[in-house]
Parts: C-alpha cells; structure tokens; sequence
C-alpha cells in the first residue's frame, strides 16, 4: 500500500524533529560531563606543568568550538527541514568542492601551527639538555613494578649487563665495575628533590613501558634495549603517584610506585640510610 505524500511529509518533521533535539541534548550532555570535571588532572607540580597545560588548553579549547558549532548546527539543519523538501541531484561543482578541501586544510595548518608553536618551546627544553646541577635517577620498568636507580656517592651509574639479570639482581648490575659498587637500587619508591631539575633515564627490562607522574605532566615510553630520558624540576612537596601507561601486560593496572618530592636535605638523608645493592645481605 502506497504511503500518501502528507503522511510521508509528517514523518519527516518527526525524524527531523527527533534527530535534531538529539543532537542538541546530546552536545548539552557532552559539555555538562566536561564541565563537570569527572577527568580533571591533578593540580600541576612541575616548571613545564602549565606550559603543557596551556598546549591542551588550546587543543581542547579548538576541539570543544569545533564539536559544538557543528553540531549546534546540524541540530538546527534537522529542526528546520522543511518537510516537502525532498532528496536532490546536485551536480558537480568544481570550485565550490575546491573550497569544501582547501577551507578544512587551512583551519587545521593554522590549528597545528598553533600547536607547533606553543609545544616546540617546552618540547625543545624538556627533551634537552638538562641543567648541569640536575639530580639523577635511573628507572628500569618490569612487569610489573619500577627498580629506581641512584648513582650513588661517586655520582655515577655503573655498568649493567643483561646476561647478569636474575631474581636477586633485577637490572643485571656489575659489581666488577667499581663504579656499580655503591649504586643503589629499589623498587616502586622514588625521592627527588624539590626546586633541582631531576634529570631521569628510562630502561625496560622486558616490554614497552610508560613512566608517568600526572602532576609533573611526565610522560616517556621505556624501551628495551635503548635508554631514554627527560627532566623536570618539581615544584611542590608530596607524594604522588608514578603511574605505567602503557599496556605491558596483565598487571599492569597494579604497576605504580610513590615518588616523594621533599627538601634537598631530606632526600640526602633518605638516601644516606639506604644500603647500596652491593652490601645487601652482608
Ligand atoms: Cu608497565
């Protein structure tokens, strides 16, 4: 049985009018969940903290007039559909589709640009050479926990060797390298100074890890066989969590550790008590 005309007309008004309240509840709903804050980062702890900030500002501030302008707009499409209007042929028109590529194209070149612009200054420096007084720490990644390295009193990182690598000596150390010898070495606890840029070099033992302190805004993949590396100076005492965000395996939900931001002395006492991994068990 054929549908008449009218009654095909006033189901469209309907689908337009459902669709397009829709997508006006949905855009609503999507920026309440965003105000609400449900996901917010912890408060910013490092000197490259509001830098970074600043950088997802800008991205979701771009992202959020983007998503909403359009779907205000289609929204709007929808409801105003006139319903006798029916689907249309339109022919091919070369300039107009030169302008549906070329617009698009420049709005994101000008929002990338942005981007560039603003992250490539506290890119350059937090992947660059760090100050010479910067505090160092070494952190090596197994599933599922983080062995943190300090150089001890001679102030440097001795050898480590993977043939070596066993239960008792988890990042393969060799003592035969006088510099190994009072290195110190722990698991899930890291003490950094506050106000010193910390300077950390990033190993894994076995698959790709990710080190991360979501107040510091540190992010950098741990990578077997290859050492990578980053600072940052911690600007406020606490503690927080160093976080594995990366995929690496079944525990990887329960792979964290408790980095202890604190004055300068104190982390010098602190390790000043711990005993270097050459004379455990002695
Ligand atoms: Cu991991």
């Amino acid at each position: 049985m054929a549908v008449s005309q009218q009654q095909a007309s006033s189901r469209d008004r309907r689908t337009g009018f459902v669709l397009g309240v829709a997508l006006w509840l949905f855009t609503l709903a999507t920026l309440w969940l965003f105000g609400a804050n449900l996901h917010k980062m912890p408060p910013p702890a490092s000197d490259f903290a509001p830098q970074i900030d600043a950088i997802l500002w800008v991205i979701l501030g771009i992202s959020v007039i983007g998503f909403v302008g359009l779907h205000l707009y289609l929204g709007w499409v929808a409801l105003s559909r006139p319903a006798e209007v029916r689907a249309i042929y339109l022919p091919a028109d070369r300039p107009k589709e030169w302008l549906w590529v070329l617009v698009p194209i420049g709005l994101l070149l000008v929002a990338d640009l942005t981007f560039d612009h603003m992250s490539n200054k506290v890119w350059g420096a937090f992947f660059g050479k760090p100050p010479a007084n910067a505090f160092e720490v070494e952190v090596t990644g197994q599933q599922f926990a983080w062995h943190v390295r300090y150089p001890g009193a001679d102030g440097r990182f001795g050898r480590t060797n993977p043939r070596l690598i066993s239960d008792e000596n988890p990042i393969g150390l060799d003592l035969s390298d006088p510099a190994a010898r009072d290195d110190i070495l722990l698991i899930n606890v890291m003490h950094v100074p506050e106000g010193r840029p910390v300077m950390i070099y990033l190993r894994s033992r076995d698959v790709l890890h990710s080190f991360f302190l979501p107040p510091m805004r540190i992010k950098m993949d741990c990578v077997p066989g290859y050492t990578t590396r980053m600072w940052f100076t911690p600007q406020r005492k606490g503690n927080y969590e160093i976080a594995c965000a990366e995929l690496c395996g079944m525990g990887h939900y329960n792979m964290k550790g408790l980095l202890v931001v604190e004055d300068e002395q104190a982390v010098q006492n602190w390790l000043a008590q711990q005993t270097p991994f050459s004379k455990r068990g002695q």
